[in-house]
């Protein structure tokens, strides 16, 4: 049992014992990470991507198999399926939705109407003021040393800006791996964190072995850039797919055919382990990620070196005022 100080406002609002969300990512955060997150005392959230409304139906089923405990979806809000998506979030009354690659506003109505948090994820301030008004609950403000789809900003940057435009509760994602990272966001003003790379490498997480691999070889360096030319830039791991997209774009192919040739890809590396010709996003804490370990032990590592770092802060600033 862990015994611990870091409770914020967020824990309050959702019912959960630590302030940290596993990202919810497509073709990753499935039923059974998800529950095995929740379970340990964070927020665990399925990742539906463009899966279609009887898989997330069903993953919500084994979520509510594994653990009473309180649980997400993220809805990507570019998927072809988001309206049946966001039926079945009504009728399975899921306590939590976060959403990403778009603007939730029109959904939120229906969604407090039947006591689901919004908590949508903004790269800019703009959004998070305009969903502020819309009624959210929360924020995710993520920057662009995230894996998967990213907007332009740092975490650092993109933060406390998003804290001083809005009153509501904000959460920092893009570059966080531990307790470290944990106490640094709580001092950007946020109310918590998520992460998403390091929980790839949950034991509980269902993706081929062949990626988790790849992410503890991984080095600082391991990540770029594609897509900049569809204005859809995806961060993910260097490997033959990112190294021919990066070709075409510094040939000129049109955005539509580099978008295309993306299709497919991320199921190809997370699912059949391709590591070469799927898509491996992840972030930049990819280097950091050191071992496939229990979800259980990802948290209660996280509190506790955050409980570290954050006496060792203490003892500096107490030095100081002597
Ligand atoms: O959504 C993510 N990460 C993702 S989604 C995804 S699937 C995909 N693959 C290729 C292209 C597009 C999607 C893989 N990884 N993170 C949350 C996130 N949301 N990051 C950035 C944004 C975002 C960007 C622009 C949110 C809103 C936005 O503007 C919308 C508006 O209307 O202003």
């Amino acid at each position: 049992m862990i015994k611990t100080m870091i409770k914020t406002k967020i824990c309050e609002l959702i019912g959960i014992e630590y302030p940290i969300f596993q990202g919810g990512m497509a073709w990753v955060a499935t039923g059974e990470l998800a529950a095995a997150v929740s379970e340990s005392g964070g927020l665990g959230i399925i990742g539906s991507g463009q899966a279609p409304a009887d898989w997330l139906r069903q993953e919500i089923r084994k979520v509510k198999a594994i653990t009473k405990k309180p649980y997400g979806v993220n809805v990507m809000l570019m998927s072809p399926f988001v309206d049946e998506v966001m039926q079945v979030i009504l009728e399975e009354r899921v306590p939590v939705i976060t959403t990403g690659a778009g603007n939730p506003g029109k959904y939120v109505p229906m969604l407090k109407e039947v006591g689901t948090k919004v908590i949508p994820v903004v790269a800019s301030v703009a959004l998070a003021k305009r969903l502020e008004k819309a009624g959210v609950d929360a924020l995710i403000a993520e920057g662009m040393e995230s894996g998967g789809h990213i907007g332009e900003i740092g975490t650092f940057p993109l933060v406390p800006q998003v804290v001083d435009a809005v009153k509501i509760p904000v959460i920092a994602a893009g570059g966080i791996v531990d307790g470290r990272g944990l106490v640094a966001a709580l001092a950007l003003g946020a109310e918590g964190v998520q992460l998403g790379t390091r929980f790839m490498c949950a034991e509980e997480c269902t993706i081929s072995h062949l990626i988790k691999d790849k992410i503890i070889k991984a080095k600082d360096r391991a990540t770029v850039i594609t897509g900049r030319s569809t204005g859809h830039p995806v961060r993910c791991l260097d490997n033959h797919f990112t190294r021919e997209i990066d070709q075409y774009e510094r040939e000129g192919m049109a955005p539509e055919e580099i978008a295309q040739l993306g299709v497919g890809r991320l199921r190809l590396a997370m699912v059949d382990g391709d590591i070469e010709k799927g898509s491996i996003m992840a972030g930049q804490v990819a280097g950091a990620v050191k071992r496939i370990e229990p979800a259980a032990l990802i948290i209660q590592d996280i509190v506790q070196s955050a409980e570290r770092e954050y006496e060792r802060l203490s003892e500096r600033f107490g030095e100081r005022r002597v």
